[in-house]
């Protein structure tokens, strides 16, 4: 079971490489490897679970947070409507890729964070409002999404640790909560 000892954090070189591409087809391994890395985005949202585990709760996990090179993320992102309590996403992707995206840029408006960042950092990450990504399921068939909002922003948080790529890297050093013309914030 992957916890929070299985998560590197900053400094680790491993977060700065450029991950290598999932081999097709998939292996177990790699299957595998997806399924875990979701069941852990899954207990730390738990409540119970977090709290027995002591998980830091995650919508996003990349592999190369467990130190593992390798272009696979899981996502799982939960409901904010009480009446629909369906994921608004929940998948592993390998070998995921930003086909296109929106001219329109987005940030959080609480900014982000990371389970490899262990300090708070404060400032706007402006991503791309929507993407239309390509990737493989677990069944090693090739899908393709148009994502928007906030699936958008975790999917794009995720890729970036496959490319070495933090959120901080985003934000303005000169000022943190400078924005271009036009750039939404999603409260
Ligand atoms: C998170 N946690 O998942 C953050 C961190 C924008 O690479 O967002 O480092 F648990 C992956 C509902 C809403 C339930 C939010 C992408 C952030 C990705 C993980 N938690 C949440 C939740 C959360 C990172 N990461 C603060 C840990
Ligand atoms: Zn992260």
């Amino acid at each position: 079971m992957i916890t929070m000892d299985d998560i590197i954090r900053e400094g680790h070189p491993t977060l700065r490489e450029v991950a290598k591409e999932v081999s097709l087809p998939l292996s177990e391994e790699d299957i595998v490897l997806g399924e875990e890395m979701m069941t852990f985005l899954k207990n730390s949202q738990d409540p119970e679970k977090a709290e027995e585990l002591a998980l830091r709760g995650g919508v996003g996990l990349a592999a190369p947070q467990l130190n593992i090179s390798k272009r696979l993320i899981a996502v799982h992102v939960p409901s904010n409507d009480l009446e629909n309590p369906e994921p608004l996403l929940s998948t592993v992707m390998y070998n995921p890729k930003i086909l296109s995206h929106s001219v329109q840029d987005v940030c959080l408006g609480e900014g982000e964070g990371c389970l490899s960042v262990d300090r708070e950092v404060p400032g706007y990450v402006v991503r791309h409002s929507k993407i239309t990504v390509s990737y493989y399921d677990a069944a090693g068939e090739k899908q393709k999404k148009r994502l928007k909002d906030y699936e958008s922003i975790v999917v794009q948080h995720e890729i970036d640790h496959l490319n070495g790529i933090m959120f901080y890297d985003h934000i303005n050093e000169q000022n943190p909560f400078a924005l271009k013309d036009g750039v939404l914030v999603i409260e």
